[in-house]
């Protein structure tokens, strides 16, 4: 376990090279990928992020840390790939308009297609009417809706009033997340679901759809 704690230190520092060394070092060691991303780079990423609200970190800390998990996340992703094709339904998720934040989004998509589900991924600030048009065009099961800030959470309700308003609101399940969600202002939006994580949301999921 030492090379995760040494993982998430090279993380926080923003140093992929090492990063990516310390992540293969892991997987040798037996280290399982989930825990090389919980422990290792989403660990650190926490960690910038209180780092930087009490000053000790600024900006470019958190985008240096941020590439670094980005290395770390392309070498695990591959092996949390299912070995079955998927099966459990069709999922487009993204992040709302006008937030750019995607690592906690990807992990989500990651963990979905390993338990079997199709994953249609938008990106990141995606306007709300591209939503509604993927849902439609894609019949999808459930649609992941990723808010990251205050002020873009509330696109999380926009888009839910033009599902509402293009008639496809009963067709598709709303699921919403990201670090300023709570599951009390998902209900407020009338979502189906909030998830903490991304094993709660493949949880979730698999309960709305009645799979698993
Ligand atoms: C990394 C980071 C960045 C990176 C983003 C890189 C990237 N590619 O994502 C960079 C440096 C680019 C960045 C930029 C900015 N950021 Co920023 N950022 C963060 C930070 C430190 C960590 C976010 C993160 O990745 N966490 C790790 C992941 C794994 O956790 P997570 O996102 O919560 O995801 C998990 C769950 O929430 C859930 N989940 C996630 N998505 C979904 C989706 C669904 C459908 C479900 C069910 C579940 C789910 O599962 C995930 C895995 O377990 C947070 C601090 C924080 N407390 O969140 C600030 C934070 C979100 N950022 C903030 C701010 C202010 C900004 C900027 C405006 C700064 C600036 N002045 O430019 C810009 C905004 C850019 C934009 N337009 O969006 C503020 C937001 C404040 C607010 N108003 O709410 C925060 C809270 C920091 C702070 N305390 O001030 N940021």
């Amino acid at each position: 376990m030492g090379s995760v704690r040494d993982l998430m230190s090279a993380v926080l520092e923003g140093d992929e090279l090492r990063a990516e060394e310390l992540t293969v070092r892991a997987l040798e060691e037996g280290v399982s990928p989930v825990e090389i991303l919980e422990m290792g780079a989403v660990a650190a990423i926490h960690e910038a992020g209180r780092l930087w609200e009490d000053g000790e970190f600024f900006l470019p800390d958190v985008i240096l840390a941020t590439e670094a998990f980005k290395v770390v996340m392309e070498r695990v992703e591959p092996l949390l790939e299912p070995g079955e094709t998927p099966r459990k339904g069709l999922v487009v998720i993204g992040s709302v308009e006008g937030d750019a934040h995607d690592l906690g989004k990807n992990i989500v998509a990651a963990f979905l297609r390993c338990a079997a589900y199709e994953v249609v991924d938008l990106g990141v600030d995606v306007p709300h009417a591209r939503f509604v048009e993927e849902v439609r065009s894609r019949e999808a099961d459930i649609l992941g809706l990723g808010a990251y800030m205050t002020t873009t959470m509330r696109g999380m309700k926009e888009v839910i009033d033009l599902l509402v308003q293009a008639g496809v609101r009963e067709r598709v399940k709303v699921v919403v997340g990201g670090a300023a969600v709570t599951a009390y202002y998902a209900a407020v939006i009338d979502a189906d679901g909030y998830a903490k994580d991304a094993a709660a949301a493949v949880r979730l999921m698999d309960s709305i759809l009645g799979v698993g």
